[in-house]
């Protein structure tokens, strides 16, 4: 049986996002969050974000708060050889194509009671492409419930417009809350048990709340492209994954040509002096959430 249903496949092209349940079993889930675990031993001897670990605000060795693990491949072999999972393969292909380059990866903590929001945003407006054949998966290592913190999406929105994510010639990778308007209430949450996998277009609108809860929400998040769509500017094209251009086909084959498709395109220029989304997002003066740890 296919691990992605026909009807979950139309879904993800009307509305932009899917969520695909028993993609991964309880062992491989147990194991990565096993290797999670560690890492966040480890950062209990941090004082500052270090080597793509980012440290949320009240980091102590006593209390740690690793939330973000940036290029999560590059960290683990077994973070980097979800990549390829012939499972995590087949739910991707069947919405974009055989021909699939690997693009980046992260993994967000969201531990209990302090982890951050992620405010509105579009990730075609971090890293726009010739065409729009671009999505990111989430690997489920909790049960994301409507209580700790669940992405969210407006679905749809992969169909409409490239909203701003500048505020006062500064590009911040997020949405402000007046141009929002009622979008903002209009988020749906991606909820699932762990094993399951969020697919959201690379135009499609999310955001996340904050974690309040007592349980943590942890998740990998992939991107991928068609492999015949080519970066056109922006985050991500070298200085997160400086292979991707060259290499990285985890399906099918390369493309020596760009398909280009006509579509709406606004620049992050300029380029922040940060890769920490939280970093870039902090410095929107109108957001959305309001956060315990800002
Ligand atoms: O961790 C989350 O809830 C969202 C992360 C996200 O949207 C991003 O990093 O672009």
């Amino acid at each position: 049986m296919s691990v992605i249903s026909d009807e979950l496949v139309s879904s993800y092209h009307d509305e932009g996002w899917v969520v695909v349940p028993d993609v991964l079993p309880a062992h491989e889930i147990a194991a990565i969050s096993r290797v999670t675990d560690e890492f966040v031993e480890r950062s209990r001897a941090l004082r500052a974000d270090a080597d793509g670990l980012e440290l949320a605000a009240g980091h102590t060795q006593v209390d740690p708060r690793l939330r973000r693990i940036n290029a999560a491949n590059t960290h683990h072999p077994l973070y980097r050889d979800l990549l390829r999972h012939p499972r995590v393969l087949e739910v991707v292909t069947s919405l974009i194509g055989d021909d699939v380059r690997f693009h980046h990866s992260k993994l967000t903590l969201k531990l209990a009671r302090h982890g951050e929001a992620v405010e509105w945003h579009q990730d075609w407006a971090f890293y726009p492409h010739t065409n729009d054949s671009v999505l990111e998966v989430g690997i489920l290592i909790d049960p994301v419930e409507a209580h700790n913190g669940p992405l969210m999406v407006v679905p749809g929105s992969h169909r409409g417009p490239i909203f701003d994510h500048h505020s006062e010639g500064r590009f911040c990778g997020a949405v402000g809350a007046e141009q929002l308007g009622p979008l903002a209430e209009q988020g749906v949450p991606m909820l699932g048990p762990a094993g399951s996998l969020t697919v959201h277009h690379v135009r499609t609108l999310h955001g996340a709340a904050p974690n309040l809860s007592g349980r943590s929400r942890r998740m990998l998040f992939m991107g991928f492209t068609a492999a015949d769509a080519w970066p056109l500017a922006g985050m991500g094209s070298g200085s997160v994954n400086p292979g991707y251009l060259f290499g990285d086909i985890v399906s099918g084959r390369a493309a020596p040509v760009a398909r280009m498709e006509a579509l709406p395109v606004r620049l992050p220029f300029p380029l922040p002096d940060t890769l920490s989304l939280y970093g870039i997002q902090n410095t929107h003066p109108d957001r959305v959430f309001t956060d315990v740890s800002r």
